[in-house]
């Protein structure tokens, strides 16, 4: 009885999945597209088809050139899918040309983010920051969104004002969507400072780091806790604190954030801003990242990138490399990270799964927490490798 709905919501949610690289390489554009397509899944999107273009340089009406364009549509029509996405963010303008000319629904990367975003969203603060996220995002939009009332007529004086007063009424409503959401967030941010005061003098640490690294799977490791831990992109949207102590002089609290990905709409940085406030303030961050990926470099570049945008740059930063369980060659992973682990200061090896590393790691932060300064190097930790001359800038 439900399988008829459910087969009309997979067509429906047929998607063409576009991406293109100009100067990168081909290698790196594949891998990102390889991510869109998870990200593609997780916000509900089924992908029928896909696609790399490379580009001279964007056309800035279509993205790609018109050739590319006409053959895009042309597959899109046979594989009859309703949706194209791109893996790159698209002006407004190119969104609605695409959107006139393919006659399908059009995302780009910062859509389905904050799709993914608003479908994870549970507490009443992650739901404000993706109502915020969205409202921003609709509103940076809005100017290639009723162009074609405006040119309706060969331009003619009504159809233009018909186009501007939609315009207009649209951005009103979300200019007051984007107030209330601010209001509300802008209580819940002074409760949060208000908590945060009372934990003063506790050494804090925050697991930060790339989407689906192990972040939440490793403080229940660390801290015994049941934390939602799942095999898809942004499990997490909230910031949850657990205390880890071995004594009472040895506290410290450890708290897990939300996961970055590239291209993070900077809408949703925003709107998350109150919420890794929790990761700015801590005295230590424990960077967490899949080391059996081989894409893990792109991964740190992107972390290291994210929290410098949000002002966290000096914070003294642990590497954590997960999943050791699974890790074919570590030696040769952690190659690739070495002219990345600059003011790296410590790096460990784990398995939140199978929990090697996690007492030395644990014993490590509490050692930290219990003389007040930094941890001290130990097993299971080591000092940075003096680090190659080569360190490329962030993306
Ligand atoms: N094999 C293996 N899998 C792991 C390990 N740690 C975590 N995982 C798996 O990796 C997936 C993601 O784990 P999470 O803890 O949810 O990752 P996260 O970093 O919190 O992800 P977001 O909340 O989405 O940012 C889950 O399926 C975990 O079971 C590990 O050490 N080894
Ligand atoms: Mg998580």
């Amino acid at each position: 009885m439900n399988s008829v709905p459910a087969v009309e919501e997979q067509q429906a949610n047929r998607t063409y999945l576009v991406g293109a690289f100009t100067r990168e390489t081909r290698e790196s554009a594949e891998a990102s597209l390889q991510e869109m397509e998870q990200l593609c899944l997780s916000a509900g999107l089924t992908v029928a088809g896909r696609e790399l273009v490379r580009l001279r340089t964007p056309n800035p009406a279509l993205y790609l050139g018109k050739g590319q364009t006409e053959r895009v549509i042309e597959t899109v029509r046979e594989l009859e899918a309703p949706v194209i996405v791109f893996d790159q963010p698209l002006s407004p303008v190119q969104m609605r040309n695409w959107a006139r000319r393919a006659q399908c629904e059009i995302y780009d990367r910062h859509g389905v983010i904050l799709e993914i975003f608003s479908r994870r969203a549970r507490t009443r603060e992650a739901k404000l920051q993706v109502e915020l996220a969205r409202a921003e995002y609709a509103l940076s939009h809005l100017a290639g969104m009723w162009q074609h009332l405006s040119r309706q007529g060969g331009g003619s004086r009504l159809a233009r004002g018909e186009g501007e007063k939609q315009i207009e009424i649209d951005r009103r409503r979300l200019r007051e969507r984007v107030t209330r959401a601010r209001a509300a967030l802008e209580k819940i941010t002074l409760q949060r400072a208000l908590r945060r005061d009372n934990r003063e003098g506790t050494r804090k640490v925050a697991l930060v780091g790339y989407t689906n690294a192990g972040k939440s799977s490793l403080l229940n490791a660390l801290a015994n806790a049941r934390l939602r831990s799942a095999d898809q992109l942004f499990a997490t949207l909230d910031p949850v604190t657990r205390r880890l102590s071995s004594g009472p002089d040895t506290t410290l609290l450890l708290t897990d954030t939300v996961g970055f990905v590239r291209n993070l709409p900077p809408e949703l940085i925003n709107a998350f801003h109150s919420t890794l406030e929790e990761a700015l303030e801590a005295d230590l961050i424990l960077l967490v990242l899949d080391g059996s990926d081989p894409e893990a470099p792109v991964h740190l570049e992107t972390t290291r990138h994210i929290l410098n945008q949000l002002g966290a740059g000096e914070i003294p930063v642990a590497l954590v490399l997960n999943k050791l369980d699974r890790t074919a060659d570590p030696g040769r992973a952690e190659f690739g990270l070495r002219s990345l682990m600059k003011d790296t200061d410590r790096v460990f090896r784990v398995s939140a799964l199978t929990g090697e590393g996690i007492p030395q790691l644990r014993h490590e932060l509490l050692e930290g927490a219990g003389n007040g300064a930094g941890a001290e190097t130990g097993a299971g930790a080591e000092k940075k490798a003096p680090a190659p001359v080569d360190h490329s800038p962030p993306q």
